[in-house]
């Protein structure tokens, strides 16, 4: 590959004249624009141990109240990116949010779409388009774009959970923005009681509900079922893996970020090869070290993690007699719309 001319080859005059009519020439940034063969990556595969977290977070209980916050929420910000930039990877927002008993997360909606992981802690809900989704451990729930959410609490102990949103992306499009609303008049059904079996959906015969999210909230036990049953079911099958999915659409439960749980066997270690998005791995049950990038992590339960795209990630289970489970996130969906996605 030839050498291309830089901006130091060229006359400081030029450069003025170029500077004061907003031009800028190519040649001297297309390399690192367009770098052979794999992309340029500001995404640090990084950890962010829960133990560590945790206590800072409840001392946020203490020193911020939720009037003062709305959203009481440290971020995950990955070192690559710009802590300031709150991006986990380029179209990732991480954060753990604390909701003390009592308290109350007024009602909201924004463009950019959101989940909720559930960490720890029972007693709390988030009210999604008037649907009362209880939280517990594992539990996924949507607050997709454009609807209304608040949380409430009305357990006893801490609730903490992980958002994962598509917010650098969104921001970048300079399409992020919220409105604030009044607490919402709750209707019947907790965000998953139509969908409770697997292949069967309700039948539509007075009028079709058009829906775009009909399942706003993905129970955990109910997905840690139907990852036993399918690694008993398929005793050879390496990749353990569900998709969170539209139930009336087989689509990506959201527009922008896929969201998956995997279920490593017994002493497992599984290669997930290199592909094109950047990922997050949360683990719900278990001990699993993560390797991508030279780097190992290893991950207890409530730990997160993300890795860059492009980058094979080796995933092992620790425990020789128990299964572990990890909730992952990932940019498949934003990079096959816009046709960029690869496998290695
Ligand atoms: C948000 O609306 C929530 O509703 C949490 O709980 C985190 C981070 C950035 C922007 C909006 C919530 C958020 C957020």
């Amino acid at each position: 590959m030839n050498e291309l001319g830089r901006l130091e080859d060229l006359p400081q005059d030029y450069r003025d004249d170029l500077t004061k009519l907003n031009l800028v020439p190519l040649w001297p940034s297309l390399r690192a624009l367009l770098p052979p063969g794999v992309p340029a990556r500001a995404t640090q595969a990084t950890h962010w141990p829960y133990a560590t977290l945790k206590p800072l977070l409840l001392k946020a209980g203490e020193l911020t109240p939720i009037e003062k916050a709305e959203r009481r929420v440290l971020v995950l910000a990955n070192p690559g990116h710009g802590l300031e930039n709150m991006k986990a990877s380029p179209a990732i927002y991480l954060g753990m949010q604390l909701l003390l008993p009592g308290e109350w997360a007024p009602s909201h909606r924004h463009t950019p779409n959101a989940v909720r992981m559930i960490v720890e802690g029972e007693g709390a809900y988030t009210t999604v388009d008037g649907e009362k989704c209880p939280m517990s451990r594992g539990d996924l729930i949507l607050t997709p774009t454009g609807l209304w959410h608040e949380h409430g609490h009305d357990g006893t102990n801490p609730v903490v959970w992980l958002d994962v949103l598509d917010l650098p992306l969104v921001y970048y499009m300079e399409a992020s923005y919220h409105i604030n609303g009044v607490r919402q008049t709750v209707k019947q059904g907790s965000g998953d009681r139509a969908w409770t079996r697997a292949g069967v959906v309700p039948t539509q015969v007075f009028s079709r509900s058009d829906k775009r999210y009909p399942m706003l909230r993905y129970p955990w036990v109910d997905a840690r079922a139907a990852l036993v049953a399918m690694a008993e079911n398929e005793p050879d099958l390496d990749c353990v893996q569900v998709t969170y999915v539209n139930p009336e659409t087989g689509e990506d439960a959201e527009n922008i970020l896929g969201f998956y749980a995997l279920m490593l066997k017994p002493g497992q270690t599984l290669t997930l090869p290199a592909r094109s998005p950047s990922q997050v791995f949360h683990l719900i049950e278990g001990g699993v070290d993560v390797s991508t990038c030279g780097k190992t992590f290893a991950l207890v339960e409530a730990d997160t993690c993300c890795a860059p795209g492009y980058e094979p990630v080796t995933l092992t289970n620790r425990s020789a007699d128990q299964p572990a489970f990890a909730f992952i996130a990932d940019e498949s969906p934003l990079h096959r719309k816009l046709g960029v996605y690869e496998t290695r």
